[in-house]
């Protein structure tokens, strides 16, 4: 079976400190977590930056200053940043993550509106995801097709016959949001999208290693993170990101799955640096 890709989100926009302590703000908190990921065997790092203070931010000059720290200490690491950033954002906020330079390989597309927990709504109308999606065709970024349910696989599809998107495509359940996180649903997504695809799984909350481990013995890729979940096992919260990594390397290796390497892992998406 094709190496592992582990995808680690270190950060996230809604979680925060009273959560989890360890979870990162500063340029040197989220550069921390980030080589915690990376030593432990991730392959990308899915941003999303803060100011000191923990407020989520799309800033590109707070981008610049945390992808080029990063990869001081993580030279070779696929930085993919969030173009969602937090709820209530604007297209033009949520889109300043592309313009760092140089350009990043790889960033996520949401490709739905959804009910966000509470009264939270994040709002991505079809004509944002086709002018998000037709700016990162024109700037050369790799698009991972982030999709909470399966109407957003279809209208993925939609940007894709529209000529925004480019083959193969690479998808991300994001799993315990909009819809639940079970193995039937992780079967259906996996069986919804077009062959010669790859998907990524993040299952939120308690069903991340559950979500881990199915999608390792299917064939997918993981993700997990502070971003996602929280705790190392019920009740006990992770030291790191790189801790959460660890479990999935440990999983993958009684399963029989290698890991993927940065360079391994931008060959499996087709991803050329
Ligand atoms: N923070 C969420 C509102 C992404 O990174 O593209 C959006 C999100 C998805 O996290
Ligand atoms: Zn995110």
């Amino acid at each position: 079976m094709e190496k592992l890709i582990i995808s680690a989100a270190i950060c996230g926009a809604e979680v925060t400190k009273e959560h989890n302590p360890a979870v990162p703000y500063t340029v040197e908190e989220i550069v921390r977590e980030a080589k915690s990921a990376y030593d432990a065997g991730a392959a990308v790092i899915h941003l999303h930056v803060r100011e000191d203070d923990g407020t989520p931010t799309q800033s590109k000059d707070r981008f610049q200053v945390v992808m080029d720290a990063i990869l001081k200490e993580c030279p070779d690491v696929i930085i993919q940043p969030s173009t969602g950033g937090a709820v209530g954002m604007t297209d033009l906020e949520r889109l300043q993550s592309t313009e760092v330079v140089p350009t990043p390989e790889f960033a996520t597309l949401d490709c739905g509106t959804l009910n966000f927990g509470g009264d939270e709504i994040f709002i991505n109308t079809d004509n944002t995801i086709f002018n998000f999606a037709k700016i990162m065709k024109e700037r050369g970024i790799k698009p991972e097709l982030e999709v909470f349910d399966k109407g957003m696989i279809d209208i993925a599809m939609k940007a894709h016959r529209k000529g925004l998107l480019v083959d193969p495509l690479h998808f991300d359940f994001v799993l315990g949001v909009q819809m639940t996180a079970t193995l039937r649903d992780l079967v259906f997504m996996a069986g919804s999208i077009p062959a010669g695809s790859t998907w990524t799984a993040a299952g939120i909350g308690r069903s991340e290693f559950e979500i881990a481990a199915a999608t390792i013995i299917m064939g997918g890729h993981v993700r997990v993170g502070f971003e996602d979940n929280l705790y190392i096992e019920k009740g006990v919260l992770a030291k790191s990101n790189g801790e959460l990594v660890e479990k999935v390397v440990k999983l993958a290796k009684l399963l029989g799955r290698k890991i993927a390497t940065p360079s391994e892992a931008r060959e499996i998406l087709s991803i050329s640096k």
